[in-house]
């Protein structure tokens, strides 16, 4: 009896834990069909979140944009000196690897003031619960 109940608790345990196991990082196409262009919808990040293991594609003709990591000032004020980073392949793909917010704008001419900026807010997987046994499970 006393095992039966073991394996229930086991089982409802495991059943927990593929609950709470982090879904497979996403992978966001930034400005879904616009791409990262001048007709990059500003609103784009709006309601959706993104945690850390996700990536962000964008997608733009090379040579047309570049995709510019800066400051959170920076991003304010468009400036793109003192960067965090450059890309432009035309299909950038960057993973957001730690929680907290990251700022994008397209470093070509006054591209950024016309709307190709992009903030993101990154936020820790849902952490599962400690793997310490139940109480039933140390008594003898
Ligand atoms: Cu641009």
């Amino acid at each position: 009896m006393a095992s039966r109940q073991v394996l229930l608790l086991a089982a409802a345990a495991v059943g927990v834990m593929v609950l709470l196991a982090p879904a497979s990082a996403e992978v966001f196409m930034v400005g879904d069909a616009a791409g990262w262009t001048l007709k990059y919808p500003p609103t784009w990040a709006d309601g959706k979140t993104f945690v850390v293991g996700d990536s962000l594609m964008f997608m733009y003709p090379a040579g047309e944009h570049t995709v510019v990591e800066v400051g959170g000032m920076e991003f304010m004020t468009c400036n793109v000196t003192g960067n965090k980073g450059i890309w432009n392949s035309g299909s950038d793909t960057i993973t957001l690897s730690k929680s907290g917010k990251r700022w994008f704008v397209c470093g070509v001419s006054d591209h950024c003031a016309q709307g190709m900026k992009l903030v993101v807010t990154v936020v820790d997987v849902a952490t599962p619960a400690p793997a310490s046994p139940p109480e039933s499970f140390r008594c003898c």
